[in-house]
């Protein structure tokens, strides 16, 4: 490929940042907060709007119940759902597609960490399930805070879809799906060019305090790489602030196939982070440095391993 070229496939894009939920915020005033991210994005021409992980409630796997159903009501049985409807209604009229975490309930009793895809015209295109859950699963009162995720989610055996969406290849993960090569790498084997990742990140990382100056860090170096090595364009967007008393990392982002951050968040608060992405800008990566087809070589990979031996740790 050679010299740049005019793009079509111009999306612009927003990365819909919220600030805490607190634990008696009743979803339809988080609804309202949700609505009020995508009037900002109508008054700039944004068509998809990426909001957080887990973004209609408060991060409830910091609690500890005993029964799983003791947290029941922050789960949601269909989306949209009677309390959802009118952010699904609100979009529609704008002509904006959104991603949207949520805690899902399935009909058979099943848990899982979802995040739901929409189109421009209210169209749901697809749905993903958290992959990679972080945590722990029993009670842990050592902790300041506790992260339950394992014992409130399945693991979901979906893996990492791509969807031909919003005239381009979209994906999506969530959190800590983020820090894992695999992720983008799944996706990026599937051409995708845009990936949406909401995210819930405390400061303070109770197995390893010493990372907790690194989270912005490490948040950034993962998406960016992710990006870089997989030529797509990739949206982190978090909840951030501080959260019934659990700091969190805001720094919502926008990330270019190159790696680079194109926007970023500058508050901890509910915010719009904007950036136009020339999804044509992925086949500059995907079609040199990155041309799979051509130096890929999952082959020699493994017979390298084989060779080495595995070396026990
Ligand atoms: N919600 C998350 O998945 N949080 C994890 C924390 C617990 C490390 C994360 O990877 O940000």
């Amino acid at each position: 490929m050679t010299g740049l070229r005019s793009s079509n496939r111009v999306l612009r894009v927003g990365a819909g940042q919220l600030g805490p939920i607190a634990r008696d915020e009743p979803r339809h005033a988080v609804v309202k907060r949700l609505i009020g991210l995508l009037d900002l994005a109508a008054e700039r021409s944004v068509e998809l709007v990426a909001f957080p992980e887990l973004a209609l409630t408060t991060f409830f796997p910091r609690w500890y119940t005993e029964e799983l159903s003791g947290h029941d009501h922050y789960f949601e049985r269909s989306m949209p759902g009677p309390e959802t409807q009118p952010l699904f209604d609100a979009a529609r009229e704008r002509g904006i597609g959104f991603s949207l975490g949520y805690a899902e309930l399935t009909e058979d009793g099943r848990r899982f960490n979802t995040t739901v895809l929409v189109e421009r015209d209210g169209s749901i295109v697809g749905r993903f399930r958290k992959v990679h859950i972080p945590g722990h699963d029993t009670d842990e009162p050592w902790r300041p805070f506790q992260h339950l995720e394992r014992r409130y989610f399945e693991e979901s055996e979906d893996g990492f879809g791509v969807w031909r969406a919003f005239d381009g290849l979209v994906g999506m993960a969530t959190c800590n799906d983020r820090r894992w090569p695999e992720t983008y790498r799944e996706m990026g084997l599937q051409g995708v060019e845009l990936i949406l990742i909401g995210y819930n990140t405390p400061i303070h990382y109770a197995p390893d305090p010493t990372q907790n100056p690194l989270q912005g860090f490490h948040n950034h170096l993962c998406m960016q790489a992710g990006a870089y090595q997989n030529g797509t364009w990739v949206v982190g967007v978090a909840k951030g602030g501080t959260e019934e008393g659990v700091e969190s990392l805001a720094q919502s982002a926008i990330i270019a196939p190159s790696g680079q951050i194109v926007a970023q968040a500058v508050t901890t608060a509910d915010e719009l982070v904007v950036a136009d992405c020339d999804l044509d800008w992925c086949r500059h990566y995907k079609d040199t440095l990155f041309d799979f087809a051509r130096y890929r070589r999952p082959e020699a990979y493994t017979r390298i391993t084989a060779q080495k031996g595995v070396i026990e740790p």
